[in-house]
């Protein structure tokens, strides 16, 4: 049947027509339409199953990612057409489930899609949290937290019939499962489980996101953790951990039994992922619930460390989890006796401290157990892994090097191309056909055509016309101007100082002064951020309060503002990034050199004809390796150099401060009575009085040299060809950062499915 004929049927049953109903209606009606079609996609079979277990999964919105992947996409975008209507306006009215806080979550979610596609049986199992990461506001130049529901009567989750009781120390708890179809690029479909308490109370919530957290029974699934990579050490967090990894083993276990599977040979039929160290306690739950099923320590232990692996996504050291024992005593009073065997084996194989499970403070390392129990550990980027081998994880290293491997991260072009920007995906259609969107190296026949003028110039205009959209948009969003002729700079990620949006902050009040100086840019510049900042991280909160004061303040002033201005999209989410990312000129990729494990938006900015300009961090180093240095711009102190000055202690950025009185100008911009005006004088004299005196993730270090190579960028953006073609060459390149290559190298060197 026709997509038109079945939603001519429900507008039939609820009296409406295609001409008459509403957005809301037809949204409704092509998710009831695209759930029956999901529902009829036969499920990828296989003869071993993978598992990845995450804490996050960031799908953002499903609508236009399953009309792709179902192939109905051109179908609905003519029926909606012919009707004056388009997906665009209808999509607007689906929530995003914001069940991730940043790239972890959203590779998770491309891996979901990527596994699908190459036909792979492979499920998620995760949390069906009931608010996605909070919704950002601001308020008085400050972020304000609130409640950001998703779940609808009609939604993308499947109820299933499934039940687990799941032990904690004086309690147990009964989960109920919902499902989310993932079907693949013209492929069968997997499955994403989420796990849900019975009882959810919605309304112990008050004030923004706070709420009772002794109140387990009721609040277990309400919210997701906000916070990135540091950890905030909570209690609350190691209960949704259990709950979460006791479901996925407990429904890894009754699916092989079901299916007859030999419990001794789990290994042979199943694999885990473990997403960071959130999941760990998946390895003595697993070993415990084998153990019931009959099987001793020892050889549960042999078969779970066979069956699980463990992907490190970040060396800050805050983010390396570990629980004081005391937590896990009080909550999982029976891992207890499973984590100390473990312990002690190791301690017995090993004469090292530092490779211990159980410190000598009594703190629980997981990232030790999933090392020392699990048969994989990779990092997400070359260096990444190379830094792990040689500084964070050296020890393990040399006991398990045949262990240690290296996955490159990458993205869903169906999403991040195809979706996001169906310009330009008919651009490559054109020049170089479809095969890409199958095999995404075919992108370098795109290199075929860097000196084709027709080419260039409709990749120009392309960019041109997704600066305009995203004008639009903001317009009547946020009530924000841009100026389309305006070169954007781009910076949207989490707000981390180790990724340096102060920095960046740094460089916009070095161009204003020049400005006032009569410096002119050669074309106004648009500096647009977008970032959430974990609730309890006051700097991240302070450097947000600085760029929202910056954007005011620049506004106000009538000689800088026709050539500078400062944008901060309030509530940055996938849906957000998914129309600023095509729109993007220069891609900031600013991280203090060895901070940041991959980063995945380089990569999708680099899809979409942007140009990086980076340091030499996480995958901008492969995608600097993959289009050379006319194509990306680099700076800054090496990650060597990096690891260098914390080991020897000898950065300090107070030195700097007062050698430099350029710097030191930038610096003490933060607290001018221009500045003060306008936002809080605490705050602004706290964020200056921490750059100065302590500045960890080294901001004044390379803000010369930024300063230095991001006003050569500018400069070469005016050299319209030479330019049109480094964005052409970042396209042409991009294919290796396909997750559909991560996806079969996982599978080639650790799943084996
Ligand atoms: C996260 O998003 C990441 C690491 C981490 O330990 C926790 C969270 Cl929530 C990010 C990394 O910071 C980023 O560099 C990387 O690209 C991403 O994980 C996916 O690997």
């Amino acid at each position: 049947m026709t997509l038109e004929k079945q939603l001519n049927e429900l507008f039939e049953k609820a009296s409406t027509s295609f001409e008459e109903a509403s957005n809301e209606q037809y949204y409704y009606a092509l998710l009831s339409v695209l759930k029956q079609r999901l529902a009829d996609t036969s499920i990828i079979q296989g003869k071993k199953k993978l598992y990845y277990i995450s804490a996050e999964f960031l799908i953002g919105k499903l609508l236009s990612n399953n009309l792709i992947n179902l192939n109905l996409y051109d179908e609905a975008k003519t029926l909606l057409e012919s009707h004056g209507r388009s997906l665009a306006e209808i999509e607007e009215i689906e929530p995003e489930p914001s069940l991730g806080n940043g790239g972890l979550g959203r590779l998770a979610a491309c891996f979901l899609d990527s596994i699908a596609t190459l036909g792979l049986a492979g499920d998620g199992i995760g949390l069906c949290y009931h608010f996605g990461l909070f919704k950002q506001q601001f308020v008085n130049h400050q972020q304000k937290e609130e409640i950001n529901p998703w779940i609808e009567k009609d939604s993308w989750l499947r109820e299933r019939d499934v039940t687990f009781t799941v032990p904690f120390g004086g309690f147990s708890l009964d989960s109920k499962l919902y499902d989310i179809d993932v079907v693949g690029y013209e492929n069968g479909k997997n499955q994403l489980h989420l796990f849900d308490i019975q009882k959810v109370d919605e309304s112990i919530v008050h004030d923004g996101i706070d709420f009772d957290k002794g109140n387990l029974l009721r609040n277990l699934t309400l919210f997701l953790y906000p916070d990135d990579s540091d950890e905030a050490g909570r209690m609350l967090r190691i209960y949704q951990q259990y709950f979460m990894v006791s479901n996925g083993a407990q429904y890894i276990l009754m699916n092989a039994k079901k299916e007859g599977l030999d419990l001794h040979k789990l290994n042979e039929f199943v694999t885990i992922q473990i997403n960071d160290t959130h999941p760990t306690l998946v390895i003595p739950e697993l070993i415990r619930l084998l153990m019931l099923e009959g099987i001793d320590l020892d050889e549960a232990i042999a078969i779970t460390s066979k069956t699980c692996a463990y992907t490190n996504h970040t060396i800050l050291a805050e983010a390396l989890e570990t629980w004081p024992r005391r937590f896990l005593e009080e909550a999982v009073p029976h891992l207890m006796p499973i984590i100390e065997a473990l312990d002690q084996r190791v301690k017995a194989h090993y004469d090292n401290p530092s490779v211990a499970i159980i410190d000598d403070a009594d703190l629980v390392h997981m990232a030790h157990i999933d090392i020392h129990y699990g048969y994989s550990v990779n990092g997400v980027a070359a260096i990444h892994t190379e830094i792990l081998k040689n500084t964070e994880l050296k020890p393990f290293y040399q006991i398990y090097p045949e262990k240690f491997n290296n996955k490159t991260n990458g993205i869903t072009f169906r999403r991040w191309l195809y979706a996001c920007n169906p310009e330009l995906d008919q651009w490559l259609n054109q020049w170089i056909g479809s095969d890409y969107k199958k095999d995404a190296a075919k992108l370098e026949q795109l290199l075929a055509f860097k000196d084709n003028k027709q080419c260039l110039d409709e990749l120009a205009a392309i960019k041109q016309l997704k600066k305009k959209q995203l004008a639009q948009m903001l317009k009547a969003t946020q009530n924000i101007d841009l100026d389309p002729e305006s070169v954007f700079c781009i910076q949207i990620k989490r707000l981390h100082e180790y990724k340096r949006q102060q920095m960046n902050a740094l460089y916009i009040i070095h161009k204003y002064f020049e400005i006032k100086a009569g410096k002119l840019p050669a074309r106004p510049i648009t500096m647009i951020f977008g970032a959430k900042a974990a609730p309890a991280y006051i700097i991240a909160k302070d450097i947000i309060h600085l760029i929202l004061c910056l954007s005011e303040f620049i506004a106000k002033d009538p000689d800088v503002a026709p050539y500078l201005k400062v944008v901060m999209v309030e509530n940055y989410n996938v849906t957000l990034a998914e129309k600023l990312i095509p729109a993007c000129d220069i891609s900031e990729q600013i991280s203090l050199a060895s901070k940041e494990a991959s980063g995945t938006g380089n990569m999708k900015f680099m899809l979409n004809g942007a140009v990086t300009l980076g340091t030499a961090d996480g995958a901008n180093v492969e995608i600097a390796e993959l289009v050379g240095e006319q194509n990306i711009y680099t700076f800054g102190e090496s990650s060597e150099q990096v690891i260098a000055h914390y080991q020897n202690h000898d950065y300090i950025s107070k030195k700097i401060y007062k050698q430099e009185p350029h710097i030191k100008q930038c610096v003490d911009f933060i607290v001018s009575k221009e500045l003060c005006s306008i936002g809080s004088r605490k705050i602004l004299r706290q964020l200056q009085q921490e750059l100065i005196n302590k500045d960890w993730f080294m901001t004044l270090l390379d803000l010369n040299a930024y300063i230095a190579e991001k006003d050569r960028c500018l400069a070469d953006y005016e050299k319209h060809e030479e330019w049109t073609k480094k964005m052409l060459v970042n396209i042409a390149k991009a294919g290796f950062f396909s997750s559909d290559r991560t996806i079969a190298q996982y599978n080639q060197d650790i799943w084996k499915l």
